[in-house]
């Protein structure tokens, strides 16, 4: 882990605090220098009663987790790493529905929300990849991994993980990232606030998460479509330990991504089930 202090701007999570008074989401907001990942502390908190719409942030992770075991990276100070925690019965109003189809229309609901929040921001075209990725010109500038748990009272928490690159300059991308991710700082021509960037993203997460046990469908597909990589673009799946090749021809809210296969025939893949596999360069890219 490389770790590269990015100068003293850190988030300031009063103003975050004022922005979000009177919001569901960050209406609680806690802040952690260092730690070993928001999610991780975002479930140690969720015993406290009063979690729905607690928000944590942190400017450093040793243990940033992305989907699948898979490791999220980010200098000290250089991105906005935060961890949203929603239950699924808003406070004080009558239960919603809890269906297995809520958590793909979270995870579509949440990229649209995380998508706009940025393109906003920083004035860039953000595309969302399919299951979670946020990519400017093909490479990504954040990740999302939604997490959840049935509570002992039945309830489910959904604990909401983003991490958006903010300051990272070319040199901070290594390795295989040098390829394949990018930041703010690089995409945007205006200077990155990532507290306004924070305020941002909740505000939007609270328009676009918060109605999903009720929300029409119709309005997430066509919002997900608006803001999609092109349909009919080649995909390779893995799902329950068999390799899929075709091209994606629709995003189902509840299902997941509608494929054309190769092999003959239509199916959705769901996104906690499935990984997308590196297309080959002759076929994809
Ligand atoms: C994700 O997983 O993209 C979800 C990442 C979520 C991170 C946030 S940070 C705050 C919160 N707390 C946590 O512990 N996690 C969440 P996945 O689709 O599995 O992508 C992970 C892959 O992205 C890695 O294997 C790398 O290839 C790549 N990667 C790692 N760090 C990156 C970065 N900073 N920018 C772009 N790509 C990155």
């Amino acid at each position: 882990m490389h770790v590269i202090v990015m100068g003293d701007a850190l988030l300031d999570i009063d103003r975050i605090s004022l922005e979000r008074a009177g919001g569901r989401i960050g209406r609680r907001v806690e802040y952690v220098e260092s730690l070993d990942s928001t999610n991780a502390e975002a479930w140690r908190r969720i015993e406290h009663a009063d979690a729905d719409g607690l928000v944590v942030f942190a400017e450093h992770q040793t243990a940033g987790r992305g989907r699948l075991g898979r490791t999220w990276e980010a200098p000290r100070g250089a991105g906005l790493l935060m961890s949203v925690v929603v239950f699924d019965q808003p406070v004080g109003q009558d239960c919603v529905a809890n269906d297995s189809a809520t958590g793909a229309r979270l995870g579509v609901a949440i990229a649209v929300a995380t998508c706009d929040a940025i393109a906003r921001t920083a004035g860039v075209t953000v595309v969302i990849k399919w299951p979670n990725d946020l990519l400017i010109g093909g490479r990504k500038v954040a990740g999302i991994l939604i997490e959840s748990r049935k509570l002992s009272d039945a309830r489910v928490a959904y604990v909401i993980g983003i991490g958006i690159n903010c300051l990272q300059h070319r040199g901070h991308l290594i390795g295989p990232l040098a390829k394949t991710a990018t930041s703010l700082e690089i995409e945007s021509e205006f200077a990155i606030d990532r507290t306004a960037l924070a305020v941002e993203v909740l505000r939007h997460l609270e328009e676009w998460v918060l109605p999903v046990p009720a929300v029409n469908v119709d309005r997430l597909r066509a919002a997900w479509m608006q803001r999609c990589e092109p349909m009919g673009r080649r995909v390779h799946l893995l799902h329950g330990g068999k390799a899929y090749a075709g091209s994606m021809i629709d995003i189902d809210p509840g299902a997941g991504l509608v494929v054309q296969l190769d092999e003959g025939g239509v199916r959705a893949f769901s996104a906690l089930e499935t990984t997308v596999l590196p297309s080959p360069t002759t076929v994809d890219e």
